[in-house]
């Protein structure tokens, strides 16, 4: 599968940047490309310049609401962001329309972070905009939730990511939801290192947007999963993950008999791969909820079988047992078994559902706070009614 991405707002820049080189290591490592569009869209200035892989030109890195946000960002407001990519989102549009390859593009990702305020804001506008123009492609949006300590520090984020939740759901084909502290569970250090987060965050994607790429024969499995079937797994509510399994064992020559106990040990190692898959999944989440799923095997041809896929097919059944389960394989060569996979539909998503609980409880405090400003700028403004103006 091939997609245009746009990235929004800081976090959102970088992890489209990191997509952009998984589309290097794409071609250099097998000759084949997966991102034919990659653009970066920000009201920060410096954030752009400090990105790696995109395009350095102006149609790449799109620096919007100029006079309103001075190139310094909107500083966790995503009302603004929203305003701005309402007034400026035609550069973003444009821009699509001039990369040279877009035409070849099977779908759109667009990215940002839920907690700040340009990404947050502008993901539901510029993904609105996306649908309008390009309505026979599916849009789907990517979106990192916050730390928790962001969380309990800020409750501005929290309402910032509701309103972006509620506004891109109701547009965009499926939600990928990340959740920045689901990686700083295993590894504390991570908290301090989003670059290796967003390097963790597109990771999971390499694998399934290769496999129906693979023009190479050898590397093009029983059962591809293409387009298609990513376009029919997604929708709604979505989760990812990846696991592998070191499948490197010395051969020796008995071992490459029909040996029922190694058959055995490469099932286990699918099992092994599928499991870390579901624990490193980027949302907490009950498999049970899923409508749709979906499961692919990328290893070595002679460590794959049809009885490894087919018991990893049982295995997601009994966990998610309400979903229409798709799979595919991809023999590669190396020496692990990877399994990505693709939770979808989900019918309940208990996180988002607190976000959902939380702002509510937050609006009236919000609108409290704006009419003390409006009451104290009033004040302001009546203590100066007899002084001459300059204008
Ligand atoms: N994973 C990840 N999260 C990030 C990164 N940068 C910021 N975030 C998260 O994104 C949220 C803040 O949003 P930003 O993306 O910085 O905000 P923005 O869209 O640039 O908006 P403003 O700066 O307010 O104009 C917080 O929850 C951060 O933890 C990043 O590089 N990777
Ligand atoms: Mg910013």
């Amino acid at each position: 599968m091939k997609l245009v991405v746009i990235g929004l707002g800081q976090g959102g820049s970088r992890v489209a940047d990191e997509f952009a080189h998984l589309n290097n290591r794409a071609k250099s490592e097998r000759k084949i490309e997966v991102t034919p569009g990659v653009f970066a869209v920000n009201t920060d200035a410096a954030d752009l310049s400090s990105l790696r892989y995109i395009g350095t030109d102006y149609q790449s890195r799109i620096l919007i609401g100029g006079r309103k946000a001075g190139g310094h960002g909107v500083g966790k407001i995503n009302e603004m962001g929203a305003e701005i990519a309402k007034e400026d989102g035609d550069k973003v549009i444009d821009a699509i329309r001039t990369a040279k390859r877009f035409y070849e593009s099977d779908a759109f990702m667009l990215i940002a972070s839920s907690g700040g305020g340009t990404g947050s804001g502008a993901l539901p506008v510029i993904t609105q905009m996306v649908k309008d123009r390009y309505g026979d492609k599916p849009v789907y949006a990517l979106v990192i939730l916050p730390f928790e300590h962001e969380e309990s520090t800020e409750e501005r984020t929290i309402y910032n990511t509701a309103t972006c939740l509620k506004s891109i759901s109701s547009i965009a084909d499926a939600v990928f939801l990340v959740d920045n502290q689901r990686f700083v569970r295993k590894d504390h250090s991570l908290r301090n290192n989003l670059a290796k987060i967003n390097t963790l965050i597109a990771e999971p994607f390499y694998d399934l947007l290769c496999a129906g790429e693979e023009k190479k024969p050898r590397f093009i499995g029983a059962k591809v999963v293409d387009a298609g079937d990513i376009r029919q797994t997604l929708t709604g509510w979505t989760v990812i993950g990846h696991g592998k399994a070191d499948v490197a064992t010395i051969r020796l020559p008995f071992f490459q008999t029909r040996n029922f106990r190694k058959k055995s040990t490469e099932t286990h190692k699918g099992i092994q791969a599928m499991d870390e898959a579901l624990s490193e999944l980027s949302l907490q989440c009950n498999p049970m909820d899923a409508g749709r799923a979906m499961y692919l095997l990328t290893a070595p041809h002679k460590e794959m079988n049809l009885e490894i896929v087919k018991e990893l097919g049982d295995y997601i059944r009994d966990l998610a047992p309400n979903a229409i389960i798709r799979n595919g394989d991809y023999p590669r060569e190396g020496s692990t078994m990877n399994v990505t996979l693709i939770l979808s539909q989900f019918s309940d998503v208990e996180k988002v559902r607190n976000y959902y609980y939380k702002s509510t409880d937050l609006i009236p405090e919000y609108q409290r706070r704006q009419k003390e400003v409006e009451t104290k700028l009033k004040g302001i403004d009546e203590a100066a009614g007899e002084i001459p103006s300059l204008l």
